[in-house]
Formats: structure tokens, C-alpha cells, sequence
């Protein structure tokens, strides 16, 4: 059975968004059974853990065949074992990768400096002059996907991919910010992949130990 590490507990402006909800939704998708392994803060600087996932990070993942970091490539690996998550024509599987590939390098970049300074330094004076430029970015990238989005309900043909998971999870990083909805389109994108099952699934998975492993 697939192993993914999550956190035990995380501050209440990261539930829901941590990393593994990424690979907990491919996985709910594909409808295969996994585990999580829970880890406090400290757990992630142990050589043991450092074997397995370098930077300290969650989510890792393993299975009978293979041990990973990098929820973008776990993600890759679980669609690739499924036609659920990646279609069988070729050009539409390049697709998919495409648009994985667009969600982690061409909008999460300035989709997580924007939460970054939001969540973490805004009261500090640099961000200012900064934090303008960065909602720009991340607009004209939102208005760009949102153009190549065009009517579909997905980003490829039609039909949901490994590529939605990536971007919703992206976008809803954004979630403290009213920019998503100046898109309506990207909204109701967000909201529709949200709906399915797979998701609640995961995200009740990802948020249960939170509680259980709250600080006193
Ligand atoms: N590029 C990595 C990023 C993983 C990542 O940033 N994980 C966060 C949780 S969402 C984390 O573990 N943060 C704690 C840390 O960086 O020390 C991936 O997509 O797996």
C-alpha cells in the first residue's frame, strides 16, 4: 500500500493547503488505498527522513516499486498507473505534463510569493513596494490561464487530468486574497474540482490529525 507523509498538525492558515493534499487527491482519484505517515516539525530533520525526503519537506512518498519526493512528480507517477488521471492518446498526455509543469513553474512561483508575503511579512515595510508588483504577476498569469481555460471545464480535453489537481491546489493558495474571484471562469474551475468527492476525501484526510494534534 502507497506511504505519504503529511504533517500532524499545522497552523490554521495552512489547512488545506499543505503539499500532500496533492498526492492524497491522486490517489483518492485513482481509488487506491494508501497510508499517511504523520510527522511533527521535528521528525523531518532526522537522517532517516532526510534519506527519503531531502529538503525536510512533506509530501514523500513510497510504494512497492518506488520512493519519492516532489508532489509534482508523485502526482506524475500515480496518473501515469491510471487512465483516470492521464489519458491514453499521446498528444493529450503531453498535454497533461504541459499544463503539471505550467501549474508548479509558471503561476505557483508567483502564487507563493504573494501568500508569502501576505502570511509571513505583512507588516514589514519592503513589502509596500513589493507586494503591487507580485499581485500584478500573479493577475496577468490568472488572466492568461483564464484565456486558455476558454469554456472548458478542464485544462485538457475535457475531460479532469493530474494537471487539474495541480492547479486547483495552486490557485487555492490564493484563497486568503479576493483575486480568484476577479476571474470567473478560474472561480468556478476551483469550485468544480473542489466538488468532486476525491477531493473532500482527501482534504477530511488531510485536515482530521489537525484537531487530534492541536497545542494545548
Ligand atoms: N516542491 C515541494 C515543496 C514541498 C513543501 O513546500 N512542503 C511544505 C508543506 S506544503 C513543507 O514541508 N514545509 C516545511 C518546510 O519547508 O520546512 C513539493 O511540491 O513537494
Amino acid at each position: 500500500m502507497p506511504t505519504v507523509t503529511a504533517f500532524k498538525w499545522v497552523p490554521p492558515f495552512a489547512e488545506g493547503l499543505v503539499r500532500d493534499l496533492r498526492v492524497r487527491w491522486a490517489l483518492e482519484e485513482t481509488g487506491l488505498a494508501y497510508e499517511d505517515r504523520l510527522l511533527g516539525f521535528e521528525d523531518t530533520a532526522t537522517p532517516e527522513y532526510r534519506a527519503w525526503q531531502p529538503f525536510g519537506q512533506v509530501p514523500a512518498y513510497r510504494d512497492g516499486t518506488v520512493e519519492m519526493f516532489e508532489s509534482g512528480a508523485i502526482v506524475l507517477w500515480i496518473a501515469q498507473s491510471s487512465d483516470q488521471l492521464m489519458p491514453a492518446d499521446p498528444a493529450d498526455r503531453a498535454m497533461v505534463m504541459t499544463w503539471m509543469f505550467a501549474a508548479l513553474n509558471s503561476v505557483e512561483p508567483s502564487v507563493s510569493e504573494l501568500s508569502g508575503i501576505d502570511l509571513f511579512h505583512a507588516d514589514e515595510a519592503w513589502t509596500r513596494e513589493r507586494r503591487p508588483q507580485v499581485e500584478a504577476r500573479v493577475r496577468q498569469r490568472l488572466s492568461a490561464l483564464q484565456t486558455a481555460l476558454g469554456d472548458r471545464p478542464w485544462l485538457v480535453e475535457g475531460r479532469f487530468s493530474a494537471a487539474d489537481i495541480l492547479m486547483t491546489h495552486v490557485l487555492r493558495a490564493l484563497r486568503h486574497t479576493d483575486i480568484v474571484a476577479d476571474y470567473p471562469a478560474l472561480a468556478a474551475y476551483v469550485a468544480r474540482a473542489e466538488a468532486r468527492p476525491a477531493f473532500q476525501r482527501a482534504l477530511a484526510d488531510q485536515m482530521k490529525p489537525f484537531r487530534e494534534h492541536a497545542p494545548a
